[in-house]
């Protein structure tokens, strides 16, 4: 990095394998209890039957400091993560919610501090005069608790997101971790993947969250706030390696993939979401333009989904039978509350359940 005043941080790039990524980079303090906390929630599932996916979701930063002051920062509120992990805990999947801290999260997303802020929905009972000047005069009288009760213009809505996500608890059947830079996402999805290797076929990852392609590796990072004063700022980041790949190739090799590809020109969106099927040879890629991803996916996907043998032998034989399936919601239904997500949920419970029927050897 150099700026002005931080001339002499200048160096050049090199390309991260992911081996050379994990060999350099720190991974994060918590990381060994993290792990703890999900096999744990993964054997508990295995034991009870059921599929696990995890989700990952919300943006994930690039520090520019050690002593971080500025970041870079990729889009995502989280809303397609949230939605999506809803949708899976209601078909019955157990549910790793790897999310960017303070993004949205399953159930509460209804009523974020943004959509149906929390105290809207409460009222303070009247209380007659001397005892609310007890109130405000000593917390410590006798006079009696202050009466808070719920008012919702859509009680039958609250009550359905309420009802759902007090099963789920009671269940048991979510488990949530929080990321916050790029190198803390790809600490934990690499950690997650290995303990969900254990389920095979029965594992999927639903990679929703939007990962920078770029990083400044820990070395070239400026120790204290960049300073300002002498001109323009220039920044040289490295390439954040190919993860997809590592996932297919060592980490996950019989789990179910599902990858998204955003992109903001929508005449790109169908060759680098067949690029990247190509280059991974994992399941789906979910291609998604940035202004009309609530209304329109992609589905690009071999007509069938590859095997282990097919990822490690076959990938350029496979090229041709890739296919393009469109998922769309009318704009009006969406307005009155129809989620692509339920649509996209259905149609990947369907191709997890042939791929994990599927007789190939596993
Ligand atoms: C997505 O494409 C997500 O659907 C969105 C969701 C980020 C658009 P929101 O939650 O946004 O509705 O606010 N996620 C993947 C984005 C990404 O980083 N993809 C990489 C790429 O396109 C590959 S993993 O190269």
């Amino acid at each position: 990095m150099s700026s002005g005043s931080n001339p002499e941080s200048s160096s050049s790039s090199q390309l991260f394998s992911a081996e050379s990524y994990f060999a350099t980079q720190p991974s994060p303090p918590a990381l060994d209890a993290d792990v703890t906390g999900v096999r744990t929630f993964i054997a508990r599932q295995a034991k009870a039957g059921r599929r696990v996916v995890l989700v990952t979701s919300g943006g994930t930063t690039v520090p520019l400091e050690l002593n971080v002051v500025r970041f870079l920062d990729n889009f995502s509120a989280g809303t397609r993560g949230a939605t999506s992990a809803e949708y899976f805990l209601s078909a019955g999947y157990a549910v790793i919610f790897l999310h960017r801290q303070h993004s949205l999260q399953p159930y509460s997303r209804h009523y974020s501090h943004s959509t149906n802020p929390f105290l809207d929905f409460l009222e303070l009972e009247q209380i007659a005069e001397p005892q609310a000047a007890s109130l405000t005069l000593s917390s410590q009288t006798s006079s009696p608790e202050p009466i808070i009760t719920v008012r919702s213009s859509d009680p039958k809505h609250l009550h359905t997101v309420l009802s759902a996500y007090k099963a789920v608890h009671r269940a048991g059947t979510l488990h949530t971790m929080t990321f916050v830079t790029v190198n803390e996402y790809l600490w934990l999805l690499r950690a997650v993947s290995k303990e969900l290797n254990v389920l095979g076929r029965n594992a999927m990852y639903y990679l929703a969250a939007a990962v920078s392609d770029f990083f400044l590796p820990r070395e070239k990072m400026s120790e204290h706030k960049i300073q300002s004063g002498k001109g323009s700022l220039i920044i040289e980041m490295d390439q954040v390696p190919k993860i997809l790949k590592s996932m297919v190739d060592e980490w996950t090799p019989e789990g179910f993939i599902v990858s998204f590809k955003l992109e903001t020109d929508s005449s790109l969106l169908v060759p680098k979401a067949r690029a990247a099927l190509e280059r991974y040879g994992h399941q789906v890629v979910i291609g998604n333009e940035l202004h009309r991803r609530k209304f329109e996916v992609v589905f690009v996907a071999r007509s069938a989904p590859p095997s282990p043998e097919h990822n490690r032998d076959c990938l350029e034989d496979a090229s041709s039978q890739i296919e393009e399936t469109w998922l769309r919601i009318d704009e009006q239904i969406a307005g009155a509350g129809k989620e692509i997500e339920e649509d996209i949920i259905y149609e990947l419970v369907r191709r997890h359940s042939l791929w994990t029927r599927s007789q190939i050897r596993v």
